[in-house]
């Protein structure tokens, strides 16, 4: 089966993005089928577990099967490292990516030809609806190496039919040099990492609104339609959100479209999604849960049902209508802090210090131990020209909304401007020193 895929050059729109929702639910089930079958038969993991849960590739015949399937999760892929779950021959590995898990073991993906191919492609399609137009110069602050964010959006960019910059990740003030010199019109990296961009714009005395960026592609981590408020105004340009994990691809496996900003739109033709509740069961479109994948088209790695550990919804397309929406990403549930017997995450703060004008957005959470009670201490700094006053005002109102809407109190405390840790990729906001 033919996988490969093209960009329509009138409109740059590719054909699946111009499917009817049957039109593509009927493609996905083929691909499904495809996929079902492909990992049963060439990877040994797989068969056990469907043999174990008595179901076989021939018994998907509509797309609601699914539910017939086994999960997996991150531990399978770590029980299987390196190379356990790949589904083809060695030699038809064309490229290994990894990622460092919390806990240690490297989680290993690989791609065939086509799967990169098609990995471009979405990348490709995933620039389109973010505003970028072949020609423009995009300047790539994704780390490259083992870490898919650099070279799966190269790949892409180049695919568009733009000019790839690529940069990598860290040395912050060569990137505000390059942007100055080479005028690109879009940049590609994690949300606080743009935001320390921005601060080494200033600190070099130039102004981020007035440089040459038209867009920015974010992802990488979970951020609040509060911090994309902030990027658009401090840097003067559209700041679009891109999704994805290792597991599934790297990055592109969703991607919102800029004339509407609600969410990343699942390139549904390539990955079926589903949203479970806390007894692994799927809940309806609209309702909150984690998110679940299925790879259908990939060789190399396939996915059957791969637990993500997001927390979101599954909303109905809207600027591609049969291509569903993802809500943004509430946080990991790895990311949750039960604080009291209260749920907390990282972005619920994000999202209140945002909203205060004395307080800027650098913050982390310190989580520690007062006798048997854990306390979770808000560590901020100020936004530079408020004065002392209005940073003590912008902390009180800080604990106040997290107290009304967290329901529960948080420690709060003002440090020094430049005294914490300023991303380079995925910023870590949790310090846990229990
Ligand atoms: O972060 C792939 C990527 C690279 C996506 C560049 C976008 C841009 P991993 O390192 O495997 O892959 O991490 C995947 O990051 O499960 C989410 O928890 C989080 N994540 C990725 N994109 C978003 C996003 C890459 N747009 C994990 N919003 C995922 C919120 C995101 N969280």
């Amino acid at each position: 089966m033919s996988h490969t895929t093209q960009l329509t050059a009138e409109s740059g729109l590719h054909d699946a993005e111009r499917l009817s929702r049957d039109e593509l639910e009927a493609l996905q089930l083929e691909r499904l089928q495809w996929t079902v079958r492909h990992a049963y038969e060439n990877v040994p993991f797989y068969r056990q577990k469907f043999d174990a849960a008595g179901v076989h590739p021939d018994d998907i015949r509509a797309l609601s099967d699914i539910e017939r399937l086994p999960f997996t999760t991150k531990d399978d892929l770590r029980q299987n490292y390196p190379f356990g779950l790949f589904a083809v021959p060695m030699d038809q590995v064309r490229r290994i990516h990894a990622s460092s898990g919390t806990t240690g073991r490297l989680t290993v993906v690989g791609y065939t030809d086509q799967d990169l191919e098609n990995w471009a492609d979405l990348i490709a399609r995933s620039l389109y609806a973010s505003g970028v137009r072949p020609g423009w110069k995009v300047h790539n602050a994704y780390g490259y190496g083992l870490f898919t964010g650099g070279l799966g959006a190269h790949a892409g960019i180049e695919r568009l039919g733009c000019t790839v910059i690529p940069m990598s990740g860290g040395q912050t003030e060569k990137q505000v040099q390059l942007i100055n010199d080479f005028q690109p019109d879009a940049i590609m990296c994690t949300p606080s990492y743009l935001l320390t961009i921005a601060d080494a714009f200033e600190a070099a005395g130039l102004d981020p609104r007035a440089s040459s960026l038209k867009v920015a592609i974010c992802g990488a981590e979970p951020w609040t339609e509060a911090m994309r408020h902030e990027i658009e105004a401090r840097l003067d340009l559209k700041a679009v959100d891109i999704y994805g994990l290792s597991e599934m691809m790297g990055p592109g496996v969703g991607n919102e479209c800029v004339e509407t900003q609600d969410g990343p739109h699942i390139w549904e033709d390539h990955f079926l999604p589903e949203i479970i509740d806390d007894e692994l069961r799927q809940v309806a479109d609209g309702e909150q849960g984690e998110l679940v994948f299925t790879t259908l088209t990939k060789e190399a790695f396939p996915m059957i049902r791969y637990r993500t550990r997001d927390l979101t919804s599954l909303l109905p397309g809207t600027a591609r209508p049969a291509h569903r929406r993802i809500a943004k990403i509430t946080g990991r549930n790895d990311d949750m802090i039960i604080l009291r017997g209260v749920n907390l995450f990282p972005t619920q703060i994000e999202e209140i210090v945002c909203e205060i004008p004395a307080l800027s957005t650098h913050f982390i959470l310190e989580l520690t131990k007062r006798g048997t009670m854990d306390h979770l201490t808000v560590k901020v700094e100020a936004r530079e020209g408020a004065s002392d006053a209005e940073a003590a005002d912008g902390l009180r109102l800080m604990q106040k909304r997290i107290k009304d809407r967290a329901g529960t109190t948080l420690g709060a405390e003002l440090v020094d401007h430049g005294t914490l840790p300023r991303s380079e990729g995925k910023l870590k906001r949790l310090y846990d020193l229990r």
